[in-house]
């Protein structure tokens, strides 16, 4: 059996200017600035709007309760919410999704339980949900290693004839580790059904995009590869929607791997621990919120008359009880087994680690045991 496909160079450039299919005001845009892509119809436009103000209300209360110290650490995805709703958006259930530590409000839109998402965050476990039931690999904290198991993972399914696709983030600052290089290369030469989408929030940390790259554009780069490349407004969700869509068809029907650049801004600090202020200027934030995702959206299908006052009130209840419901979860303290932490790590642990395993469970007993007699001495 031959996976080769009829070679055909990929020669042509991504757009200069992004794609876009609504503008900043909430005016559809046609002609050439839409890249050919069609305005998604105005149900999807609206569930995709839903799924952003779900989706923000569950990042401000996760980065209220990290303040409160319920969380270790959460990297918040405000302002990105046309580029993480938009593409998880655009796969399937069966599709698989390899996600980064960024992107908590797409596992969220992919039916993931908050308390589930969140257990990593507040170092409870490795990762708090079935990998497998979800189709949805755990959020990766090393740079761009996610994108590499999108490639086996695709690359193993087209052997198998199981006509998935998948799907992966990754930031600006990721597309200078080798492990995207390596991503980006096998999945061209092998044609893997696999959809990268670098999410370009501007900064890496600290590093700002001119310090990441000399390249026009980071979709510029596809064009290396041998893949075709997108630069789209990334806090576009129509625009998103629309070429993810495209490129997850293309993939399943044995197209190969498409790489797409979102064009956005990361609101917040990186994590709880960064201050930006440091780095950046607050009248470029300034300038990013007044191109708000969902506010865009919102001003298009108001004049459509496709969003009254009853259909806002209904969302924005529903947010609010997702918001409830990650307070209540995330509040209540979790039943851990420190012991636990020596678990799955290796098949058969090492000597070193069951050292270690059996030295905390004697700190354990020992604490246990002080405890239970300053509890008897206090009853006393
Ligand atoms: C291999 C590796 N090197 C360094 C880090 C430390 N680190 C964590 S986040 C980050 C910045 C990543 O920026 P970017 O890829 O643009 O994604 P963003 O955080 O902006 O979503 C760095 C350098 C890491 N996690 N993994």
């Amino acid at each position: 059996m031959s996976l080769n496909v009829e070679h055909q160079p990929v020669r042509a450039l991504p757009s200069e200017k992004p794609i876009r299919l609504l503008d900043n005001a909430g005016h559809a845009v046609r002609g050439a600035a839409s890249g050919g892509f069609e305005l998604p119809e105005l149900d999807v436009l609206l569930e995709l709007y839903r799924r952003m103000v779900i989706a923000r209300r569950f990042d401000v209360q996760v980065t209220a309760l990290t303040k409160q110290g319920r969380l270790a650490t959460y990297p918040s995805a405000y302002g990105q919410e046309a580029c993480e709703i938009g593409a998880i958006s655009a796969i399937e259930t069966h599709d698989w999704f390899f996600p980064t530590y960024r992107d908590s409000i797409a596992l969220l839109t992919r039916g993931i339980e908050p308390g589930d998402i969140l257990a990593s965050f507040r170092g409870d476990w490795h990762n708090g949900y079935d990998q497998h039931a979800h189709r949805c690999a755990s959020q990766a904290t090393p740079l761009a290693t996610q994108t590499l198991h999108a490639v086996g993972l695709a690359h193993a399914a087209r052997l198998r004839h199981d006509p998935i696709v998948t799907l992966t983030y990754l930031g600006d600052g990721a597309t200078s580790e080798g492990d995207a290089h390596e991503a980006f290369n096998f999945a061209a030469v092998w044609q893997t059904p696999t959809v990268f989408l670098v999410q370009n929030n501007q900064f890496a940390i600290s590093t700002p995009l001119s310090r990441q790259t000399r390249a026009a554009t980071l979709a510029d780069k596809a064009v290396g590869y041998g893949m075709p490349g997108y630069h789209v407004d990334g806090n576009d969700v129509a625009a998103m929607y629309a070429v993810t869509l495209a490129a997850v068809a293309r993939a399943r029907d044995g197209g190969g791997p498409t790489l797409i650049e979102g064009v956005t801004y990361r609101i917040e600090p990186h994590t709880n621990s960064d201050d930006p202020t440091r780095y950046r200027q607050a009248r470029e934030v300034e300038h990013w919120k007044r191109r708000d995702p969902i506010e865009r959206l919102e001003k298009y299908l108001v004049s459509e008359g496709a969003l009254g006052d009853d259909v806002r009130t209904e969302i924005a209840d529903a947010a609010e009880s997702v918001a409830a419901h990650t307070r209540e979860v995330m509040t209540a303290e979790a039943e851990l087994d420190p012991l636990e932490l020596f678990d799955h790590v290796y098949a058969r642990p090492r000597a070193a680690l069951r050292e270690q395993r059996a030295r905390l469970e004697a700190e354990l007993k020992e604490s246990a045991m002080a405890n239970d007699s300053s509890h008897a001495g206090a009853a006393r």
